[in-house]
């Protein structure tokens, strides 16, 4: 079963015989764009390719308003018939996202603590249920929640830099990533090395993620758009309905495992982040990243 609203991997038609894929950037193609406050989404017809890119400065925090806007602009490409596949990347330069919104999980009320993990809690299912094609092109630094983005496609491109960095790094804050992160965690690379990078609350160097395969592949940033597109054109070259089933026995048994405990992991959200003592990690966590700043 899948929550009210998030549908179902599966249901959509085959796409067998619709539009050969082509290269985004051919000329006169057909582009439909909507531009909201903090995504910028382009469906290009002809590919049946979109793109969502990320433009909330200063670093992409994923706040309520940003998951919001996310679930509504992934709802409608996924009920568009013209769209196959979605590439996730960021217009601000260096970051790609930089997790959670420290600020909602900061001082705020029980309400709005358990509006603002289901709002988590829903970008999740629906990104990593989507039956569509989803490839995050890792254009900057990726920490927690902007490395569940990640994670949650089904083929992650990052940008070879040395300042770049990708993890999830929870436990440098204090908190505890939930075990639905973790699962989508383990199912990309594996027990051991989760295990060890969780607890460590890792940031991994991008040739370093690379090597475990938390990204699968590194390329200078000029080269970023073009692999992209020759990857999502190899994804979609084969039949959607092919395609979708397997990709739901793949990932079907962790989806069912948070619908199912929906409910009680927003009270364990809510329970542990009202504690006194992870607030005051929080907020010196947010001192932190300040006074790094002067
Ligand atoms: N939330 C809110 N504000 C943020 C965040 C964030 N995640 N990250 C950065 N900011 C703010 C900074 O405080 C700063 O604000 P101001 O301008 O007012 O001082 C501004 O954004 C710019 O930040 P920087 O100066 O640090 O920008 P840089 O370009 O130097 O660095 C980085 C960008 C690398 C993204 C850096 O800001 C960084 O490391 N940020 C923290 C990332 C992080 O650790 N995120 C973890 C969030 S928690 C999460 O996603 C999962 C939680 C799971 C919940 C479990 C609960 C039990």
């Amino acid at each position: 079963s899948v929550p009210p609203g998030v549908l179902p991997l599966c249901c959509r038609q085959p796409a067998w015989g619709r539009a050969a894929w082509q290269p985004p950037s051919l000329p006169l193609a057909p582009c439909r764009a909507f531009s909201n406050n903090k995504i910028l989404v382009e469906l290009d017809e002809s590919s049946g390719v979109a793109t969502m890119k990320f433009k909330s400065p200063p670093v992409n925090s994923l706040s309520l308003d940003f998951l919001t806007e996310f679930c509504i602009s992934l709802e409608k490409l996924e009920n568009d018939r013209a769209c196959r596949g979605v590439i996730l990347t960021s217009a601000i330069p260096k970051i790609f996202s930089s997790g959670l919104d420290i600020t909602e999980m900061c001082g705020k009320s029980m309400e709005h603590y358990a509006e603002f993990w289901r709002a988590v809690q829903e970008m999740w299912l629906r990104l990593y249920g989507s039956n569509m094609v989803t490839v995050a092109a890792v254009n900057g630094s990726s920490p927690a929640g902007g490395c569940l983005v990640a994670l949650s496609c089904d083929y992650r491109i990052m940008v070879e830099n040395p300042k770049f960095s990708i993890g999830l790094n929870e436990a440098q804050l204090g908190i505890v990533a939930p075990f639905w992160f973790k699962d989508t965690f383990v199912n990309v690379v594996g027990h051991r090395v989760a295990e060890r990078s969780l607890q460590l609350g890792s940031l991994h160097p991008t040739p370093e993620a690379h090597r475990f395969g938390l990204v699968d592949e590194l390329v200078p940033e000029d080269k970023l758009q073009e692999k992209t597109a020759a990857v999502m054109a190899q994804w979609l070259a084969l039949p959607d309905h092919a395609r979708q089933l397997t990709k739901s026995m793949m990932r079907k048994a962790v989806l069912d495992r948070l619908v199912a405990h929906r409910e009680e992991d927003i009270q364990n959200f809510i329970s542990f982040i009202s504690k006194e003592s992870i607030q005051k990690s929080l907020r010196m966590y947010m001192e932190m990243l300040k006074k790094k700043k002067s």
